[in-house]
């Protein structure tokens, strides 16, 4: 066992007996979304995943450790800590030998939950590349750990902060396979749409387990995207955010926002100007994905 690995008891105990578990982020609670809604966030995803009979094991750097599933007081550290550093893969190293507290982003989380033998993970939407990416580079490391990494993130899409088409030209490249979980449509995080079809639609959670077994028995190093929309009930018009989102890239420009700050940035305007509209369409986005992570977790372990 790596030894800088610290499970919780009761995932190591599920891990060992062969038990459904799903990994959870923990960027998305300390630089994701503002206090106190990240930790009832963080509380009732962990809820969630249990109801469908599977274990949550949220995934972060805590004294020297990538802890593998967190306490309540823990889960509370990564809510309320002004000093939380976003991990990513470039950040790992470090972070974890300084003994900072650090949370970890999609890439940062897989690589955890690959290390600890969890094969699927829920969280809201993932990085990608960037509107203009093309000449500023700005491209998440969560695609190329998608490319690389044997873990299932179940997300909303990719924001439209991000160039999507050219996100998922990326996956195509890197032959991540990006599956419309009961849509044809790639969803827009907080919209059911946008412009771009996925790569084929599965509507049960063990269509999703049969092709994620061939993948790996197959030996095809790498994740898979899968896209579950925003419950209808919980969707924003795509007119509503679009405004939104143009105003406060502008302003990240504007105040030559660069680097890992621009996402956090965006996300915390993205709140500001839609008057925490936009906040409870992410919450609810999560809870939908952790669901449907759970289900599928659940399936693979049948196979
Ligand atoms: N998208 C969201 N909410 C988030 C993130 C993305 O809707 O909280 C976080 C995730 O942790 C993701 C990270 O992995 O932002 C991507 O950051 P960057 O673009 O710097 O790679
Ligand atoms: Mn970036």
């Amino acid at each position: 066992m790596n030894r800088y690995l610290q499970f919780t008891k009761e995932v190591e105990e599920a891990l060992n007996a062969g038990k459904p578990v799903v990994a959870l982020e923990t960027t998305i609670i300390s630089h994701g979304m503002p206090h106190p809604q990240n930790i009832e966030m963080a509380r009732n995803v962990e809820r969630i995943i249990r109801e469908q009979g599977a274990v949550p094991a949220t995934i972060g750097i805590l004294d020297g450790h990538i802890k593998i599933g967190l306490n309540d007081a823990e889960l509370e550290a990564f809510a309320t800590s002004p000093s939380v550093e976003k991990v990513s893969r470039r950040d790992f190293p470090y972070i974890l030998s300084s003994g900072k507290i650090g949370a970890t982003t999609v890439a940062a989380t897989m690589i955890g939950a690959a290390l600890a033998g969890i094969e699927v993970f829920a969280t809201g939407g993932i990085g990608g590349v960037h509107r203009e990416g093309e000449t500023t580079m700005d491209v998440s490391a969560d695609l190329t750990e998608l490319a690389n990494t044997n873990v299932a993130v179940v997300c909303a899409g990719a924001k439209s902060i991000l160039d999507i088409g050219r996100t998922l030209e990326y996956l195509e490249t890197h032959g991540v396979p990006v599956v419309g979980y009961k849509t044809d449509v790639f969803p827009s995080f907080y919209s059911r749409e946008s412009d771009f079809g996925v790569d084929f639609r599965l509507d049960t959670p063990e269509a999703v387990a049969d092709v994620l077994r061939a993948k790996w028995e197959l030996g095809l190093r790498g994740g898979a995207v899968i896209a579950n929309p925003v419950p209808e009930a919980h969707a924003m018009k795509h007119e509503e955010i679009e405004g939104v989102i143009r105003q406060a890239l502008q302003e990240a420009n504007d105040q030559h926002i660069a680097g890992k700050k621009v996402t956090p940035f965006l996300l915390g305007r993205i709140k500001q100007l839609t008057e925490g509209k936009s906040l409870a369409t992410n919450i609810q986005l999560v809870y939908h994905n952790a669901m449907v992570a759970a289900q599928i977790a659940v399936a693979l372990k049948r196979k």
